[in-house]
C-alpha cells in the first residue's frame, strides 16, 4: 500500500491489497485526492428532481391513498421510492419544492408525520384522519407486507423460506449498520488520516455486503437478489441509494474508484439499470451539488452528518 500527499488538503492512496477478499474480482485502486481544488463554493441542496426520478415524480403527482413525503436528493426517501416502484403500489411523491416540505425548516405539516422532521414520510389517507409512518427501514417493510395483501409483488424470498429471508435481512442489517455510516465518514472526513481511514472502512463495507451476497446465493434462494441475477431484493433496495451516490458524489469529491471485477461491475450494472432505481434517480450532477455541504462538512448541514462528527447512533 502506497500513500501520497497530494497537497495540504488530500492524499492519494494506491491501495491494492486488502481491499477485495475473492480472486474473481481483480484489485481496486481508491485515490483520495484533494477536494476538487476550488474549495467549499456554498451550493446547497437541491429542490427539484432531474433526469429520470422528475419524469417518475411527474407521473406520480395526482393525489392517492399513499403519499410519499420526499426530498430529490435523500438516499433514506430514494430506498422508499424503490419499493413503491418496485411492488407497484399506487402513490403520489410530494417533494419540497417549497418551504412546505423541507426537512431542513421543520414545517408543521412534516412534523406531524415524522417526529424528527425527516424525510420519509408517509401519509397514509386511507384512515380517517389519515394515519403516518416514518423510517425509510420501517416504510419500506410496511409497503412489502401491503404487497402481500395486494399487487402480490415482494423483495423477500417466499415466507416458505424463513432461513433464505433471514439472510437477506442479514445483508439489510449489515448495510444500515455499516455500509451507510462508512459512507458519510468517508464524505465528510477533512484530514487525510481520515480519508484514509474512511475509504479502507467504506470498501471493507462492500467487501463483507458482497459477502453476505456469496452466502445467500449458497444457502438461500438465488432467485431473489440482484447480486445472483435475480429479482430485486429488500438488501438492493437498502444499498442502492449508498452504492449509487459512491459513483458519482464520492468520486467527484474523493477520487473513489468504485470496485472493479466483472462481477462487482456485473451487480452494479444490473443495479443501477434496474426500473425501480433507474427511474427514482435524478441525474448526476443534482448529487453532486447537493452534497457539497457533506463534502466539507459544513455545520449543522444534517442531522444525519451532526450524529457523524459526534460519534453517536444516525438519527
Ligand atoms: N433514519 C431515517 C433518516 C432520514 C434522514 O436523515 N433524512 C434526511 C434527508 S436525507 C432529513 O430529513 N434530514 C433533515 C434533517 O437532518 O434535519 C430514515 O431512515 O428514514
Amino acid at each position: 500500500m502506497t500513500l501520497r500527499t497530494l497537497g495540504h488538503r488530500g492524499v492519494a492512496l494506491a491501495y491494492s491489497q486488502c481491499l477485495l477478499v475473492k480472486p474473481t474480482l481483480k484489485p481496486s485502486l481508491i485515490h483520495i485526492r484533494a477536494m476538487s481544488g476550488r474549495g467549499d463554493s456554498g451550493k446547497s441542496y437541491h429542490l427539484q428532481c432531474t433526469g429520470d426520478a422528475l419524469k417518475t415524480a411527474n407521473v406520480h403527482s395526482d393525489p392517492k391513498d399513499i403519499t410519499l413525503f420526499a426530498s430529490c436528493f435523500c438516499p433514506f426517501v430514494q430506498r422508499a421510492w424503490i419499493a413503491l416502484e418496485y411492488l407497484g403500489i399506487d402513490y403520489k411523491v410530494r417533494l419540497w419544492t417549497t418551504d412546505e416540505v423541507d426537512p431542513y425548516k421543520k414545517p408543521q405539516e412534516l412534523l406531524e408525520l415524522s417526529p424528527k422532521g425527516l424525510v420519509p414520510a408517509l401519509k397514509l389517507h386511507s384512515y380517517n384522519p389519515p394515519r403516518a409512518l416514518n423510517e425509510s427501514t420501517v416504510i419500506v417493510d410496511f409497503l412489502e407486507d401491503l404487497a402481500a395483501n395486494t399487487t402480490k409483488r415482494s423483495l423477500l424470498p417466499p415466507v416458505s423460506d424463513p432461513y433464505a429471508r433471514a439472510l437477506v435481512r442479514l445483508q439489510s442489517d449489515h448495510v444500515g449498520r455499516t455500509l451507510v455510516p462508512a459512507f458519510y465518514r468517508y464524505l465528510q472526513a477533512q484530514d487525510e488520516e481520515k480519508q484514509v481511514q474512511g475509504a479502507k472502512d467504506f470498501v471493507q463495507a462492500i467487501k463483507t455486503l458482497i459477502e453476505l451476497f456469496e452466502r445467500a446465493q449458497r444457502e438461500g434462494d438465488s432467485a431473489v437478489g440482484l447480486w445472483s441475477g435475480g429479482s430485486l431484493s429488500l438488501a438492493d433496495v437498502m444499498a442502492a441509494p449508498w452504492l449509487f451516490r459512491a459513483t458519482n458524489v464520492l468520486v467527484h469529491y474523493r477520487g473513489f474508484v468504485p470496485l472493479e471485477g466483472d462481477q462487482f461491475q456485473g451487480y452494479m450494472e444490473r443495479l443501477l439499470g434496474h426500473p425501480a432505481v433507474k427511474s427514482t434517480c435524478s441525474t448526476e450532477e443534482l448529487y453532486i451539488e447537493s452534497y457539497e455541504r457533506y463534502a466539507y462538512n459544513r455545520p449543522n448541514t444534517s442531522q444525519v452528518a451532526n450524529a457523524i462528527n459526534s460519534g453517536s447512533a444516525l438519527p
